[in-house]
């Protein structure tokens, strides 16, 4: 194992609650619709403008609003989830992630964040982790979202290692999909019926060790 392709939203701290705030907000004030709270879920690893359509199909109001207007209430949305990530700290990191980086680093594996936020780097600066990581994948730079492999693909060429000399390590059944058709080793955490396609399943982050990774790369 050369390198740890990382997931952020569920795997290295909780957005999906901020994200859903936003959203719920942005659908109240803008559609008059309220989101049911399936929705925190299921727009989870969804990039953006794909999680505002779903919002606007959701409402019945898909051919309603010019690309702009809906590329303006995307940003109106972006603004107030800001204004929530903006209050991150240390202390929102999962239990288990800072040791994992750290042993991580002492053997010399390269870190990188799979992540299809735009806000990743942001989010990383706030929870005092940026420079734990070599690289972040740019979510803009790829043509398809999880469960297509891209952005695991350019998070492993950012670290320049062999996408099957790494682990990613997701929480979301489609983030498996596409770190298996990356062709690096998969690591769920989460439930083991929900994350079957998984090579190797683990209940929280607490239990994500240097140790638990190489096993599953060597299986
Ligand atoms: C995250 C979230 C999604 C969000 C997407 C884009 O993905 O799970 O709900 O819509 O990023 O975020 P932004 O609007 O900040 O660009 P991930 O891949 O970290 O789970
Ligand atoms: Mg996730």
């Amino acid at each position: 194992m050369q390198g740890v392709l990382f997931d952020l939203d569920g795997v290295i701290t909780d957005t999906a609650k901020f994200h859903f705030k936003a959203w719920s907000r942005l659908a109240k004030e803008k559609l008059g619709v309220t989101l049911p709270a399936s929705f925190e879920s299921d727009l989870k690893g969804i990039s953006r403008i794909d999680s505002m359509n779903r919002i606007l199909k959701f409402a019945k109001m898909e051919n309603k609003y010019s690309a702009d207007e809906v590329d303006a209430m995307a940003q109106y949305k972006n603004e107030l989830y800001l204004k929530e990530i903006g209050k991150l700290t240390q202390t929102d990191i999962f239990p288990g992630i800072e040791n994992l980086l750290d042993e991580l680093a002492v053997n010399k594996v390269k870190l990188s964040v799979a992540s299809a936020s735009k806000n990743a780097p942001f989010i990383l600066e706030k929870l005092g982790l940026r420079e734990q990581f070599d690289a972040i994948a740019d979510p803009a730079k790829v043509a398809h979202g999880k469960p297509a492999p891209d952005i695991f693909l350019e998070a492993a060429a950012k670290i320049d290692v062999d996408p099957t000399k790494c682990v990613g390590i997701e929480d979301a059944k489609a983030g498996v999909e596409a770190i298996k058709s990356a062709g690096a080793v998969a690591v769920g955490v989460g439930d083991s019926n929900d994350l079957k396609e998984a090579d190797s399943v683990v209940a929280s982050t607490e239990e994500l060790t240097y140790s638990v990774l190489e096993q599953a790369f060597r299986k």
